[in-house]
């Protein structure tokens, strides 16, 4: 692997998860791998899991970390040829080649604005590091995809599934703020690469980017979809198509124990208690969301770990 900014930087899926598993029972086994090497970690948004698990990961590969919140730097300018004389300081061009001295890998953590889809579709942080830094990037959730995320799920799934071809669905939930596509995006197309039965469910309007949810089934009446689920994954997004708009609070699209059946319940975190999922399924024991935050180590590890293979 020479950076991770998409899951289409994934070649061979079935092996990553084998070697994700196997990582996990020997977490430091390539603890010499990482010797003076350097994860720098950019944040523009705010992390609990991303930057923990990133970071020990890297850690038990033998690497230094370094993390910086960026707002509390210098307001970074993307575009060409601006006249800088308003409240950016400094170019991402100086920025990512400076930081490229410092650093193996870079790390960026870039959420979208919700307020110009162009804007956020062309990725352009994330694209701009990839442009001017002299070193590899993975993606700690961009505008439209959050591959970690995505990788440490179909680890998650993997390891809890016990027919051939279990049924996943994705599950629109209620949320009071206007959340990012990210997360729902990349589950949607890592499903699409597993041997699942893959369905989403969510309000008429709420559908994702078609480019990404492709010919997967879209299912209006939640219940029919949730009907003989395997994994049920929940996730709020808000609307594509009238971008970023929250069109709909209704609590009815929740989910609760009663819905979920026998299924497991699944979240990237952090979850809204009792507006995206009732008490009752967190609590309860078909919930894997603390199985999945733990993938999220071994899913940085095995893609930083590639990373470093490849150097030079
Ligand atoms: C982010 C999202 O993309 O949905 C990060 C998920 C990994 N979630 C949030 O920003 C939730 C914020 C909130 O206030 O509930």
């Amino acid at each position: 692997m020479k950076k991770y900014t998409d899951i289409s930087d994934i070649t061979d899926l079935d092996s990553l998860i084998r070697e994700t598993i196997l990582l996990k029972m020997t977490p430091f086994e390539y603890h010499g791998l990482g010797k003076h090497k350097t994860l720098v970690m950019l944040f523009f948004n705010a992390s609990l899991r991303t930057r923990l698990s990133t970071e020990k990961a890297a850690r038990n590969l033998g690497m230094e970390v370094m993390s910086l919140n960026v707002n509390e730097a210098w307001q970074l300018e993307f575009e060409d040829g601006t006249v800088m004389d308003a409240n950016t300081s400094e170019h991402v061009k100086e920025a990512a080649q400076v930081i490229s001295q410092y650093a193996d890998i870079i790390a960026v953590r870039a959420f979208p604005s919700l307020t110009n889809k162009v804007k956020d579709q062309s990725e352009y942080i994330l694209k701009s590091f990839e442009k001017y830094a002299t070193v590899p990037i993975v993606n700690m959730e961009s505008a439209t995809a959050h591959p970690l995320q995505a990788l440490a799920d179909a680890v998650t799934i993997s390891e809890f599934t016990e027919t051939k071809r279990p049924k996943v669905v994705l599950s629109w939930a209620p949320h009071p703020k206007a959340l990012p596509q990210a997360v729902a995006n990349s589950f949607a197309s890592m499903m699409q690469r597993m041997d699942v039965d893959f369905q989403i469910t969510h309000p008429e309007g709420y559908e994702l980017d078609s480019n990404i949810t492709k010919d997967v089934p879209i299912i209006y009446n939640q219940e029919e979809a949730l009907a003989e689920a395997d994994f049920v994954y929940v996730k709020n997004w808000s609307n594509f198509n009238d971008y970023g708009k929250v069109l709909n609070t209704d609590p009815n699209w929740m989910m609760t124990a009663e819905k979920l059946g026998k299924a497991k319940f699944m979240h990237c975190l952090p979850v809204r208690r009792n507006m995206v999922v009732e008490d009752a399924v967190l609590d309860g024991g078909q919930s894997i969301v603390m199985q999945q935050a733990n993938n999220r180590t071994f899913a940085a590890q095995i893609v930083l770990k590639q990373i470093l293979e490849n150097l030079n």
